[in-house]
């Protein structure tokens, strides 16, 4: 049976009903059975489809939030981007490295459109569940932490060669330090917070590195580093880890997908994995950043990212997780002192919670800074090794290469002599 509900059902809230009616939109070839609130996204509100037969008995239900993403539709003309791009590569890729990999990909609705705008206003995408496979809130262990910066690795592999051009920015600022401080500057100039201890620790936590937030923007300046297509978000939670082998199988989540640095990605993949409590605890004092696990996440990563990172990329790795931790923290508690007008929160203090972890995890990566540089120092220093081997390899083989061919030149010019 399938439903076709009228949209006026849209007014009456998220329900069932609503909810239903939305997903009858898109031509799931079966009858939706059920809608489910799915996921934790703090940004978007994401649900899961459960269908009667047909292509699919799965499939992933998002509305995307309007009032941080302005332009929805430019998230949709990305993900068309990345995947035509993807297609050829991923096929290329999976077969050489012999391992599961998928992407997600965009369900049209009954009208052949790839999103559906309600009558409220709300604009909904669906896309391909990816079965077989989970997601976690905190990294489990090493050997998960591998896998995540595996799956940053593979993604970033593929699309390095996507010319950055062809994606949009579907979120101006996003990344950009100092944009959210001068933003936190006006808002709190606005004082229309209390200034309660946590807030003056915030405060003063920000006034004491805040010289540093540029650190990424000014290596653009400078011509060190370049913008190229990156994932923008990949959190632990993005990351899909098959049931049955542990081995990453996606990297989901493609709202972000758009021109950046990689070391916005890096940073934020590191600062998410390597934090085993998690951005929602509320053991502050204990909130540490793990260093076995950064070096078992780069690990990961280094094995696919290697062949495109240069010198300069792995001179601001450290920068980039220590920013990209404090970037974070100053984002949450900005929205807390702004009366939470961003992220999604539980309560009017969340957000504040939620800083006060960025801002001890942001000192755990300071205290451990000499052991952070000396993880990225050796993994460095191991592939440049690596590459050496293989060049000294490479001419060794080109010698016997040469030989061989002078001995035949000699074979010859004594048959033709005789
Ligand atoms: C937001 O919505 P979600 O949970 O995928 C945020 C990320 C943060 C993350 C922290 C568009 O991601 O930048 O790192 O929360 N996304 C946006 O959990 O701001
Ligand atoms: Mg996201």
């Amino acid at each position: 049976m399938c439903l076709h509900l009228p949209l006026f059902l849209y007014y009456m809230g998220e329900n069932q009903t609503t909810l239903i009616a939305v997903a009858a939109a898109f031509d799931f070839g079966g009858a939706v059975l059920d809608v489910q609130r799915y996921g934790a996204g703090n940004v978007n509100d994401t649900f899961l489809v459960t269908l009667d037969g047909g292509s699919y008995q799965k499939a992933v239900l998002q509305r995307v939030n309007r009032q941080v993403f302005r332009r929805p539709e430019l998230i949709i003309l990305n993900m068309r981007a990345f995947m035509d791009h993807l297609r050829a590569a991923t096929a290329r890729q999976t077969a050489m490295a012999g391992r599961r990999w998928e992407v997600p990909d965009l369900i049209p609705t009954r009208d052949g459109a790839d999103y559906f705008v309600d009558n409220t206003g709300g604009f909904w995408r669906a896309t391909t569940f990816i079965a077989g496979a989970q997601t976690y809130a905190t990294v489990q262990n090493c050997r998960h932490a591998k896998e995540v910066g595996y799956a940053l690795g593979q993604f970033h592999s593929l699309i390095s060669d996507l010319p950055v051009e062809r994606l949009r920015d579907t979120l101006e600022g996003f990344h950009i330090t100092p944009r959210y401080l001068s933003h936190y500057d006006q808002v709190l100039a606005g004082n229309g917070y209390k200034p309660s201890p946590e807030v003056r620790y915030g405060v003063n936590f920000v006034a004491q590195r805040r010289r540093w937030a540029a650190v990424l923007e000014d290596a653009v300046a400078r011509g060190e580093l370049t913008s190229r297509p990156i994932h923008g978000d990949p959190k632990v939670d993005n990351v899909m880890i098959d049931n049955d082998t542990g081995q990453a199988v996606s990297l989901i989540d493609l709202d972000t997908l758009k021109p950046g640095l990689v070391h916005y990605d890096i940073g934020d993949c590191l600062r998410s994995c390597c934090n085993p409590l998690g951005e929602e605890t509320e053991a502050f004092d204990e909130v540490r950043f793990e260093t076995d696990l950064c070096a078992a996440i780069l690990k990961g990563y280094l094995s696919q990212a290697r062949h495109f990172l240069t010198g300069k990329d792995y001179d601001y790795i450290y920068d980039a997780v220590w920013l990209i931790a404090f970037e974070l923290g100053l984002r949450f508690f900005t929205d807390y002192l702004e009366g939470n007008v961003y992220f999604k929160t539980k309560d009017a203090e969340h957000n504040l919670r939620r800083a006060l972890v960025q801002f001890r995890l942001t000192e755990s990566i300071e205290a451990q800074a000499d052991t952070i540089q000396t993880i990225i120092r050796e993994q460095r220093l191991a592939i440049s090794n690596q590459r050496s081997a293989i060049s000294y390899q490479q001419s060794a083989i080109s010698d016997q290469l040469s030989a061989i061919s002078d001995q035949r030149s000699a074979i010859s010019s004594q048959q033709a002599a005789s």
